[in-house]
């Protein structure tokens, strides 16, 4: 079965906890469910982390994978490294955000993320991982 990753950036861990109006009322365990429930023809890895640098181990582990489904957080806006990791892998990425950034602060209107990504969904909360899975699974029978 092809592998699938979903990672996770910085402070998704509080899913379900605060900001439902912007984030929504899943948990990132729910989200995980969904993805799993969602995608039965892959083998699934959902991790998140606040590190940075383990976004970068992660990212470069995944090179022969089918896909990464990335939501890097605030990391989207700052990571020259998570970008570079990006450009090194053979894998390809679909960037995924919970939340439409170009609604939001202008801070959150740039994405180093995007500039790497084989395509963007965002602002759909966590239809936005089940919508990049069924991208990634068109990318397996393209
Ligand atoms: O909309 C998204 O998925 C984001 O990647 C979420 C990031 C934000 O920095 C990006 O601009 C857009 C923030 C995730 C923080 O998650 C929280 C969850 C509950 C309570 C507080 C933060």
């Amino acid at each position: 079965m092809p592998t699938l990753h979903i990672l996770n950036g910085p402070n998704l861990n509080l899913l379900g906890t605060r900001e439902p109006g912007i984030y929504g009322a899943s948990s990132l365990a729910d989200i995980e469910q969904m993805c799993r429930s969602h995608a039965p023809g892959f083998n699934i890895t959902f991790r998140q982390s606040n590190s940075e640098g383990q976004l970068v181990d992660w990212i470069q582990q995944a090179s022969d994978s089918a896909g990464i489904i990335l939501n890097a957080g605030a990391y989207t806006h700052t990571s020259v490294a998570i970008y570079d990791a990006i450009r090194a892998i053979d894998a390809p990425v679909i960037e995924v955000h919970l939340s439409n950034p170009h609604a939001r602060e202008t801070f959150r209107h740039h994405s180093y993320i995007s500039l790497a990504a084989r395509g963007v969904i965002c602002g759909f909360g966590a239809k936005s991982y089940t919508l990049a899975i069924d991208a990634v699974a068109g990318l397996e029978t393209a």
